[in-house]
């Protein structure tokens, strides 16, 4: 059981709830330490086959809990922002390098480091109220957790600049125009089709998603002929799969393939 986190486990997906609403899910020592090990562990169990990242209340998250370096500055001890930051590394590390998808799902503000965990999921679904923040700037820092990484990567360098500069709220539906985010919907089927995608991946050939990721995620970093060179090394993983098999099995009996994750 976790202090600040809700897990609830069905249907091969794991969901967790960043759960601190009255400070819009701020991410505290226990919640970043809480996540990353709920994250290591869902990682590691092959009966998970989606994850959904969300938070309870009336947003997602308002990024580092402020009162935490509040606290620090009052006392005069320096923070030792490295040993800090690396545990947010930790986390994005493990949400890349996880071979199943994971969705993050956004209402209601998601602002700082919360935001930039969001961008690291491979999947974005948000409300129609949800409201993207780089905050930092606001408060004289750079943007963390990733987002010097993602942010030019989704949606352009200028957009970037502009988001993290300006530290400008953006809507769900600029976000989605954006690329920012995958699909935004009305708050009132909010829940519902968020769970249709996580049953959609869930069920989905999850080793096919995993190679995917390292294709398309090496692939950021990586010149052509590296990126071609991958390819083949994870299709010859791909096409030895038990899914592999047996779509190529239903498609020829005119079926839906029927996916184990194996
Ligand atoms: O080493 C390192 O860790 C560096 C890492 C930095 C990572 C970062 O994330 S830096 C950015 C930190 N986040 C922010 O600067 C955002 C601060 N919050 C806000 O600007 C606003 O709260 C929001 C735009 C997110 C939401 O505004 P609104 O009007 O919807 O809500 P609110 O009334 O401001 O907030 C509700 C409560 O949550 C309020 O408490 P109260 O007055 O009801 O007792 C507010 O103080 C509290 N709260 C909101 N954000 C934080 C927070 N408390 C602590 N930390 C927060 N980040």
């Amino acid at each position: 059981d976790y202090q600040y986190l809700l897990t609830q486990f069905s249907d091969h997906i794991f969901t967790v709830t960043m759960n601190r609403p009255k400070v819009l899910n701020a991410f505290n020592e226990v919640m970043l330490a809480e996540l990353n090990e709920a994250m290591s562990e869902a990682a590691q169990d092959d009966d998970i086959r989606c994850i959904v990242l969300k938070g309870a209340g009336r947003g997602f998250g308002s990024g580092q809990d402020l009162s935490e370096f509040a606290s620090a500055y009052a006392s005069g001890e320096p923070l030792e922002v490295s040993k800090h930051l690396g545990k947010y590394h930790d986390l994005l590390r493990t949400l890349q390098e996880m071979s199943k998808p994971t969705i993050a799902a956004i209402h209601g503000v998601a602002a700082g480091i919360s935001c930039n965990i969001a961008l690291a999921c491979d999947l974005r679904i948000a409300a129609d109220d949800a409201r993207f923040l780089e905050a930092f700037s606001r408060i004289g820092l750079v943007p963390d957790g990733g987002g010097g990484y993602a942010l030019p990567r989704l949606v352009g360098i200028g957009k970037a600049l502009e988001m993290a500069m300006l530290a400008d709220e953006v809507s769900a539906q600029e976000a989605e125009r954006l690329g920012l985010i995958n699909k935004c919907v009305p708050v009132a089927e909010f829940e519902e089709a968020t769970y249709r995608l996580a049953r959609r991946l869930a069920n989905g050939p999850t080793r096919a998603y995993g190679l995917i990721k390292q294709l398309m995620y090496r692939g950021l970093d990586s010149d052509f002929a590296t990126s071609l060179r991958l390819e083949g090394e994870l299709q010859d993983t791909a096409i030895r799969t038990d899914d592999h098999r047996e779509a190529i099995q239903a498609f020829f009996e005119k079926r839906p393939p029927e996916y184990k994750g194996k």
